[in-house]
């Protein structure tokens, strides 16, 4: 019996001393310090020892199952720490890697030729204003002066829900109800930019939905040279304070007198090119002084108060200032296309 003891002892401590984690330790504990052990097998068999060795036996008994559970105990803490440490060393970050640069993306070419816009003109104390493009029969034709039978108002160049309902031409509506909301009192400096929408075949040059910004400035005393001087401060600090603006005259039923502004042509410095179409110059936009009937329509005494307006279209902006060939490309999300201004941020 002593044997047998002695060879657990020695067996177990070997398997013990071999063990490389801790489910495997929690097995060999369970195989000899168990109740179904080989141990308490032995001490089952003590029945038949004579009464001086019986309490030898269970002696030894006791010390082996305790060297074995010393063992077992120390092997664990060992294995244990052990473990804690491949964890530390699997997680250790080398902060001296290079960092994983951020995806930056880009704004759209026109929300950025937009906003330059904008600023200027917040430069200048204008304020921004936005209103719906689903309008009304009234403020979108009616309050500018676009009485029933003008040819604007066919069906065939609008959108129309309703007779009386369309979606905005222009964003002119928004400056015809902020001059209302005004009741005839008091100046108005605002820029209105937004989508507005009209019936047309798609081309390189043309849309059904495109973007617009309009200017109106009401108040005493407001004249053309007001325009003009707003209208070459604009121009130079959007296209290069070596740009020259010049007005010809033109026709919009909203503004009298009306006038087509153009850019000197920076291309070929004015002596002609594809892109001034051989005149040196670029049209940029269309303005005027307020119609008195516009004025007096929304509330305001044309005697007292007069004022200027001016509509561009953005995109046409951004072709010339970035080069792009086609209107479409704004619209057909093509990653190709709007990564390239990523440069221009
Ligand atoms: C163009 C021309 C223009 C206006 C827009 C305007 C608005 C009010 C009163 C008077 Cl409320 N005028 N807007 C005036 C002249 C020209 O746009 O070619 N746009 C792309």
């Amino acid at each position: 019996m002593e044997e047998r003891l002695k060879e657990l002892k020695a067996e177990a401590l070997d398997k013990v001393d071999q063990a490389v984690n801790l489910k495997e330790l929690n097995e060999i504990r369970v195989a000899y310090l168990g109740k179904k052990g080989p141990i308490t097998e032995v001490l089952r068999g003590m029945g038949k020892l004579s009464a001086e060795e019986r309490p030898k036996m269970g002696a030894l008994a006791n010390e082996v199952r305790e060297i074995i559970s010393k063992r077992i105990e120390a092997k664990q803490s060992e294995l244990e720490e052990a473990a804690v440490l491949e964890k530390i060393a699997a997680e250790t970050i080398d902060v001296t890697l290079p960092g994983r640069p951020v995806k930056a993306g880009n704004h759209h070419p026109l929300t950025k030729v937009i906003e330059e816009i904008e600023d200027l003109f917040i430069g200048m104390g204008y304020e921004i204003v936005e209103g719906p493009e689903v309008e009304t029969d009234y403020f979108n034709f009616e309050a500018l002066n676009l009485p029933k039978s003008h040819p604007a108002r066919d069906m065939q160049d609008s959108f129309y829900i309703t007779d009386e309902i369309l979606l905005r031409t222009q964003t002119s509506p928004v400056q015809a109800r902020t001059m209302q909301k005004h009741q005839g009192k008091g100046p108005i400096k605002i820029i209105c930019p937004g989508k507005v929408y009209r019936r047309d075949n798609d081309d390189a040059t043309h849309s059904h939905q495109f973007m617009q910004i309009e200017g109106l400035v009401v108040g005493e005393n407001i004249r053309m040279s007001d325009l003009k001087g707003t209208l070459d401060t604009f121009a130079k600090k959007l296209f290069g304070e070596d740009r020259e603006i010049r007005l010809r005259p033109s026709f919009f039923p909203f503004t009298e007198p009306s006038v087509e502004m153009d850019i000197s042509c920076k291309i070929c410095g004015g002596t002609g090119c594809s892109i001034c179409k051989g005149t040196g110059w670029i049209e940029i936009l269309g303005a005027g002084m307020v119609h008195p009937n516009v004025l007096e329509m929304s509330g305001y005494d044309s005697k007292k108060y007069t004022g200027f307006a001016f509509g561009m279209g953005p995109e046409r902006i951004a072709m010339l200032k970035y080069g792009i060939d086609d209107i479409r490309h704004f619209y057909t999300d093509d990653v190709r296309f709007l990564k390239q201004f990523s440069k221009h941020e």
